[in-house]
């Protein structure tokens, strides 16, 4: 039987991340786990971009121009969508998650959802602490994963 586990990727990679600014004082502790998991498995600042855009609402287009380029392995969408008393947080919620699963299988690219959707800003908090219980950590780690699935995967 021909099986793949997860492991990390065997070459340099380059990785964009896309953090949505609303809510940033928790997108900025997804982004330094997320960093932080790529710096642990040998993914320098070098060879990461990150960008910022205004809210979850615009992670897909973005991680779409950033597909097109070609230069990423995976792009990492970071957010949070905390829930009001409005229905705002499935549209934005939900078209964040419908665009990011659309612009991986278009582009064949890890397009890893790194948008925490809660009911309150503690939840949130729970989830973008350090080192496990970070989603922006966990996320890139995932990210690495699909890089080496579709490395394995795609071999001629
Ligand atoms: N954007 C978020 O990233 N998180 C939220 O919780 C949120 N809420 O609650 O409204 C939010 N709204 C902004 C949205 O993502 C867009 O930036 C805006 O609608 C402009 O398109």
């Amino acid at each position: 039987m021909n099986e793949f586990s997860l492991e990390m990727p065997q070459r340099k990679c380059n990785v964009a991340l896309v953090a949505s600014e609303f809510n940033h004082f928790i997108v900025q502790q997804l982004v330094d786990g997320a960093i932080d998991a790529l710096d642990r498995n040998g993914i320098s600042e070098q060879d990461t971009t990150l960008v910022w855009v205004p809210g979850a609402f615009e992670l897909p287009l973005t991680v779409d121009a950033l597909a097109m380029t070609g230069r990423y392995d995976a792009v990492i969408a970071l957010g949070a969508v905390i829930r009001g008393g409005t229905p705002h947080f499935d549209y934005v919620a939900g078209e964040c998650a419908r665009g990011l699963a659309q612009v991986g299988l278009k582009h064949g690219l890890p397009a890893i959802f790194g948008v925490l959707t809660t009911d309150n800003v503690d939840q949130a908090l729970e989830r973008a602490g350090s080192g496990a219980g970070n989603k922006g950590f966990d996320t890139a780690i995932a990210a690495l994963q699909m890089i080496a699935v579709l490395d394995r995967i795609r071999v001629k």
